[in-house]
């Protein structure tokens, strides 16, 4: 069974999230889904992609599945992990990708939405960093997503707390381009997608290459990069990761001990 739908109108494609019993979770399947419908979105010379949901939904998608989690012992997030694939299948991807939002983005698909080039959302849209309720050590170039989404103060208000932001902050804070009625949200982010597609693609791609390649410039010795690796081991190795994951399996909150 199919947990995407895909379509492509000219210049135009468009990938339905589809898997609503799940809310749109992140699992490998459905990511490997979307992988290849940008795939084939390049070979058919899209200029423009639009990722959204169904229309109406209340969660946009609930992140990483959590079912697809180590319960310890292991890199949650290494590189192979299907939802770094994602992030760098979008972010290389020569053509914008256009993140269509209603309801709740959670954690892994917030990353995923602040890969896309462009977001357009209803006004009843949030976004949730949620690392901190889970216990996850997230990962440095997902915590460069944040970073490049947004100031250094509301990266760590949202990680901290892992608290929603709405739409309408988020616009304010410049972490969205649009804020746009429900029942206008379709019109106008095909409309959007339209005068980008009209624009040169050659031009558009190579700038969004320059933008991905300097957007990742920072410098990060072998010793930083091998302090962070060793302080998100003791993380993942940690008896709070097992109770984080645990506790969403058992539908209860987390009693985090900081062991
Ligand atoms: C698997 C799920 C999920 C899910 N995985 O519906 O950023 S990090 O580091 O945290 C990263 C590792 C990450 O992305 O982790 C996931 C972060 N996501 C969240 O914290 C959101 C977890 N989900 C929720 O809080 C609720 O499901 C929301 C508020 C999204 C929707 O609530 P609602 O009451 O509408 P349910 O919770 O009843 O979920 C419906 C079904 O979807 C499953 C959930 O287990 C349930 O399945 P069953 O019917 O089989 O019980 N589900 C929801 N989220 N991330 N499965």
């Amino acid at each position: 069974m199919s947990l995407i739908t895909t379509r492509q109108d000219g210049a135009i494609g468009t990938i339905t999230l589809d898997n609503p019993a799940k809310r749109n979770a992140l699992s490998e399947a459905l990511i490997e889904e979307i992988i290849a419908a940008l795939a084939e979105f390049r070979t058919g010379r899209a200029r423009v992609v639009v990722l959204r949901a169904r229309p109406g939904v209340k969660v946009w998608s609930a992140g990483h599945d959590v079912g697809e989690l180590p319960e310890g012992g292991r890199d949650p997030l290494g590189w192979s992990d299907p939802l770094r694939n994602l992030i760098r299948e979008i972010e290389i991807f020569p053509a914008p990708v256009i993140a269509m939002i209603e309801g709740g983005v959670w954690g892994g698909a917030c990353e995923t939405v602040f890969a896309c080039d462009l977001i357009v959302a209803a006004p009843d849209a949030t976004f949730a960093v949620t690392p901190a309720k889970l216990g996850v050590p997230y990962n440095v170039s997902g915590m460069l997503t944040f970073l490049n989404a947004t100031s250094m103060r509301i990266v760590k208000e949202m990680a901290f707390t892992a608290m929603p932001v709405g739409a309408e902050r988020a616009e304010r804070l410049g972490m969205i381009n649009h804020v746009v009625a429900a029942g206008e949200l379709e019109a106008f982010t095909y409309d959007f997608a339209a005068r980008i597609a009209r624009n040169a693609p050659l031009s558009i791609a190579v700038m969004k290459e320059q933008l991905r390649i300097l957007a990742g410039a920072h410098p990060m010795s072998p010793q930083g990069f091998e302090r962070v690796q060793g302080l998100r081991r003791i993380v993942y190795d940690s008896r709070d990761y097992k109770e984080g994951i645990r506790a969403f399996k058992e539908k209860r909150p987390p009693a985090f001990t900081g062991e």
